[in-house]
């Protein structure tokens, strides 16, 4: 099987308290190379913008809110299975129901505040990686 595509964010909170150093380790171990990297801060219709399929859900204006409410790291990772690799390795959405070892289980505080963004499909990798990088930050 062929090298697919992931995109990723660590959340504001991580970023932070300077999490990015351990995540990123575990991200080489699991057997990920960086395609692109960048340290940003959303406002927030760019964090409405790239949520848009929540809009409307309970949570939206909070998710919009929480992410926009400091820097975060964004990245395009490569691996065979990536999508599918990288949301193993993050674990579930909620931190206090994520495998033990996983990213989210690890430096996740609750389920909005959990650390981390992985893709969804191949489909979300693309568009949220055309998203945040153009052709010239993207190796
Ligand atoms: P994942 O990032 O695991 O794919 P999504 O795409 O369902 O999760 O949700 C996007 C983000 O919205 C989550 N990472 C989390 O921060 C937040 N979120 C999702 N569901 C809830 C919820 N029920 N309450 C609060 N925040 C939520």
């Amino acid at each position: 099987m062929g090298k697919s595509i992931t995109f990723t964010m660590v959340k504001p909170p991580a970023v932070r308290d300077q999490n990015f150093g351990p995540i990123l380790t575990m991200i080489k171990e699991a057997g990920f190379s960086v395609k692109a990297l960048k340290m940003v801060e959303l406002t927030k219709s760019t964090a409405a913008a790239f949520y848009a399929e929540h809009h409307g859900k309970a949570f939206f204006e909070d998710l919009v809110n929480f992410m926009s409410s400091g820097p975060i790291i964004a990245a395009v990772l490569e691996k065979e299975n990536a999508v599918a690799d990288f949301r193993q390795l993050i674990g579930s959405t909620d931190p206090a129901k994520a495998d033990k070892g996983t990213v989210r289980a690890l430096f996740g505080e609750s389920l909005q505040s959990n650390a981390i963004h992985g893709s969804d499909s191949d489909e979300s990798a693309l568009r949220e990686s055309t998203f945040f990088f153009n052709h010239f930050e993207l190796f």
